[in-house]
């Protein structure tokens, strides 16, 4: 079992030991003798209603797609219109948050700039548009955003049913359980009964079933349209847990009045690889969103950021003149063969990634980067040459 402290260093979590309702706590509504309140394991109707069947009636809708574009239909209109259209999330910090300016930021912000980079040389050049959880895909598979970046969750069915396919997995995360301080419980075994606040649309509301029905725990999930419904329900104390992935709920607990009085339990239930995605049927420009993240992996591999790229490119340049130097550099940075003409971009495209964007590390530890703002490791975000899984393919 994976630690969620290694994927949220909460400063509150060594508090767990030891912990109680202290004064001022609002206690969440309990039944008599514990959780043990729904003695047969399953969820409610009302669950049903609320998760399951939307999840059906939208698999009934975006069953077996038709692939809307054709390979290079993207990247064609993308060029014609001006701009990227991005869908992102409608407020998660660490990922994607619009400031009182209007300004967005953000690790998937900052995945959507430096494909603006790479395809305008202008990472300006994006529009975000905010989506919920259950409206994300039919957004993209009508066109109205061209890529989603969206805490979103890489699996089978969305890969191979929707009409929409993954790019890269730009943050490996895992599912997590919120509960208050108050309730006394130091593990998941312990929730026999408990009343689950998450998203309608997610793959959290399907594990999270899987998880305690396998458990052999009774349940009642409550899932909203908006996280901001599911975090105040939760700090209202009309669920027992908030559950979401555990960067997620590492965004929403800093919104809390008293983030101190939330942990999160040991259990990480589910792999939640996020991975920005694309329309089916259009490699060209799944390419393009493929190779924008491998461009910032490989360009920290190479000790390339966004401070050094200029002093770089130019010593490459020299050394490139007379056959010397760093070829795995010169390649990303445009200076060798053109890599930029088959994706159909400028030979400069990942030069300008991270010239304008950075590197992957730094938009992960970006102010408003997991790092940043929420103070995570990068854990399973490393690099592989550090133990992580992140990994560019090579340019070559
Ligand atoms: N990774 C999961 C969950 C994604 C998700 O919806 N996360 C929520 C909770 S962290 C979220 O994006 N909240 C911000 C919002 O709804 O705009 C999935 O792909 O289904």
């Amino acid at each position: 079992m994976r630690d969620p402290n290694n994927f949220i260093p909460f400063s509150g979590v060594a508090s767990r030991v030891g912990f109680g309702s202290g004064p001022g706590h609002v206690a969440p509504r309990l039944p008599e003798g514990g959780l043990r309140r729904a003695q047969n394991p399953g969820f409610k109707m009302k669950s049903l209603l609320g998760c399951a069947l939307p999840a059906l009636v939208f698999g009934l809708a975006f069953g077996a797609p038709e692939a809307r574009a054709a390979s290079g239909d993207t990247l064609r209109e993308v060029k014609a219109r001006g701009e990227l259209v991005c869908g992102v999330t409608q407020g998660l910090d660490g990922f994607s948050l619009a400031g009182s300016d209007g300004s967005y930021a953000g690790l998937d912000v900052d995945y959507c700039r430096a494909v603006a980079a790479a395809v305008f040389g202008d990472a300006a050049k994006v529009r975000f548009r905010p989506l919920s959880s259950k409206e994300r895909f039919e957004a993209l598979k009508s066109g109205e955003v061209d890529v989603l970046a969206r805490v979103t969750t890489w699996s089978m069915s969305r890969d191979t049913q929707l009409g929409v396919i993954f790019a890269a997995t730009n943050y490996y995360d895992g599912q997590a359980l919120l509960v208050p301080t108050s309730l006394g419980v130091s593990s998941a075994a312990e929730l026999d009964g408990a009343r689950l606040c998450t998203n309608t649309g997610t793959t959290t509301e399907l594990n999270i079933t899987d998880y305690f029905r396998r458990n052999g725990l009774g349940f009642e999930l409550i899932a909203f349209e908006k996280s901001d419904e599911a975090a105040s329900a939760y700090e209202a104390g009309r669920c027992d847990v908030y559950t979401s992935d555990a960067s997620g709920l590492a965004a929403m607990r800093l919104r809390f009045a008293n983030p101190a009085e939330h942990v999160l339990l040991p259990e990480i239930i589910s792999k939640e690889p996020l991975a920005p995605a694309v329309r089916q049927g259009d490699e060209q420009w799944l390419n393009v969103a493929r190779w924008t993240h491998f461009a910032q992996l490989n360009a920290e591999e190479l000790g390339i950021s966004s401070e050094n790229v200029d002093q770089i490119r130019e010593e490459q340049t020299a050394l490139a003149a007379r056959s010397q130097g760093n070829q795995e550099i010169q390649r990303l940075l445009g200076l060798g063969d053109d890599f930029g003409a088959s994706l159909g971009l400028p030979k400069d495209w990942a030069y300008q990634i991270v010239r304008q964007v950075g590197n992957y590390g730094e938009i992960f530890d970006a102010p408003h980067g997991p790092g940043g703002a929420l103070g995570l490791a990068r854990g399973l975000n490393a690099l592989w040459t550090e133990g992580g899984l992140q990994y560019g393919i090579p340019v070559r």
